[in-house]
């Protein structure tokens, strides 16, 4: 390893200012620039590596992990899969950020030069568990909560109806066969779903003057003109998705049914919202338990093509990327008093901005007749106010304006606990950690 290692002192040396530095060694380098104390540090980190020469190579690494002061905490080896002679290794090691730094660089080289392949590293402190850090990883971010589907809860209203639990479960497998990178499935959509659409479609058209946002309405208006939004037929999710992307540059990928909570405010750190294409049952048009396309539709794109609001929605995100449970479940109250029940006044007026509002007009006129309990938003005691998602809402929050509810819930969210900061890099489509020491 020795002549790599003179190799890999060599590279940095030739691109110590045009860096040929990959995107988790700029975070590295990032935090060390944070001065002297951060410098001495030690921190953990695991490495996973191909040792293409067995023992042999694995005696290399071990020697150069001492060469840079490290010490191994943690070893295992097994035979590789498909090669015998080569062996894979998990190795978390113990040294300073720059140290580790070096360390790994060594390792690329070793791996250009054949004898050992990093496969992958990262963190491994306890304060920083697994969440994706770029949107091909949101493949892993389709854990279902399955007590809201048909074939479950007796209160569904499509529960009796065989017919339609086929058909929601065809439309759900197919957001099971999606991958980062696919073309959204086009869904021909039968006559019956097409109509209960036109019906949500027509209600809150004519619902929407008195009782949307304005920000709400403006965007409506567009998907209108831009003939995606017409009572004639459900928009497929690709063609909204392509709107996004021009307007907010959020986008969409199928969802096969109600996430987890953690699931799905990761891949709003991505701006991607997750969206489920199955059609809400013909029965009940005004209302549904679970998340239909109607409500991602006609509930969520508007205010996702909104410059300002598609800002929020990735800070909520990138809030929950890491969280504890505690804090995710803060979150989620949080956006569910907002992002989807939320109302705000406007010159003085109570209108809806909440998805699940604009997408059931049975709780939209609800939410504003004087029947429920209106609290002013103040997202501290917002998020530990405990909710049903079966049936209207008893409490609603108001926010003085839509900016007035943006920056009391940034204020809020920057005192979260997380032990590291997150960034996304536009230019990468990458989150980066900046670690606290
Ligand atoms: N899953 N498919 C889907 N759609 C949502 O709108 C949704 C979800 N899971 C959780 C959720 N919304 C929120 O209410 C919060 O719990 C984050
Ligand atoms: N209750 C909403 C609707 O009927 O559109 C769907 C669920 C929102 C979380
Ligand atoms: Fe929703």
């Amino acid at each position: 390893i020795d002549a790599d290692e003179k190799q890999s002192q060599k590279v940095s040396e030739n691109s110590e200012n045009d860096a040929g530095l990959t995107e988790e060694e700029v975070v590295l380098s990032n935090a060390i620039a944070e001065g002297p104390e951060a410098e001495k540090a030690l921190q953990r980190a695991a490495l996973i590596l191909r040792l293409r020469e067995g023992m042999n190579s694995l005696s290399r690494v071990l020697k150069s992990i001492e060469k840079y002061q490290g010490s191994v905490c943690h070893l295992e080896t097994r035979p590789n899969q498909n090669d015998n002679n080569q062996l894979d290794a998990l190795i978390k090691v113990e040294m300073t950020r720059v140290s580790l730094l070096q360390l790994i660089r060594s390792l690329r080289q070793s791996s250009s030069l054949g004898h050992v392949t990093l496969i992958g590293e990262d963190n491994i402190s306890a304060k920083n568990p697994w969440f994706p850090r770029h949107a091909s990883e949101l493949d892993n971010c389709n854990h279902l909560m399955t007590k809201y589907e048909p074939d479950l809860d007796m209160n569904h209203p499509g529960f009796a109806d065989k017919e339609y639990r086929a058909r929601r479960k065809d439309i759900a497998e197919i957001a099971f066969a999606y991958k980062y990178g696919d073309a959204i499935p086009h869904i021909e959509y039968c006559e019956t779903e097409n109509k209960t659409w036109g019906s949500v479609f027509n209600t809150v058209l004519e619902l929407m003057p008195k009782h949307a946002c304005s920000e709400y309405c403006r965007v409506f208006k567009l998907l209108q003109e831009e003939g995606i939004f017409t009572a004639e037929r459900i928009p497929q999710l690709e063609e909204m998705s392509n709107f996004l992307k021009r307007h907010t540059g959020f986008s969409l990928r199928p969802a096969a049914g109600l996430l987890t909570a953690r699931d799905f405010l990761a891949s709003l750190a991505f701006r991607i919202s997750q969206g489920t294409q199955y059609v809400r049952h013909k029965n009940t048009p005004y209302h549904t338990p679970e998340p239909d396309c109607i409500h991602e539709l006609l509930g969520h794109m508007p205010l996702l093509a909104d410059p300002s609001f598609a800002q929020f929605s990735q800070e909520i995100g990138l809030a929950s990327l890491g969280a504890s449970d505690a804090e995710i479940e803060k979150l989620s109250t949080v956006y569910w008093f907002t992002v989807e029940f939320g109302l705000c006044k406007e010159s003085g007026v109570v209108k809806a901005y909440g998805a699940g509002l604009l997408s059931a007009y049975g709780e939209l006129l609800h939410a504003l007749s004087d029947k429920p309990e209106l609290r002013p938003f103040e997202p501290a005691v917002t998020a530990v106010q405990p909710y049903q998602d079966q049936e209207y809402q008893p409490i609603y929050y108001v926010a003085e304006s839509f900016d007035d509810m943006k920056d009391k819930f940034r204020r809020w969210v920057s005192a979260m606990s997380r032990p590291f900061e997150v960034r996304f890099n536009p230019h990468t489509g990458r989150v980066e950690v900046l670690d606290s020491v």
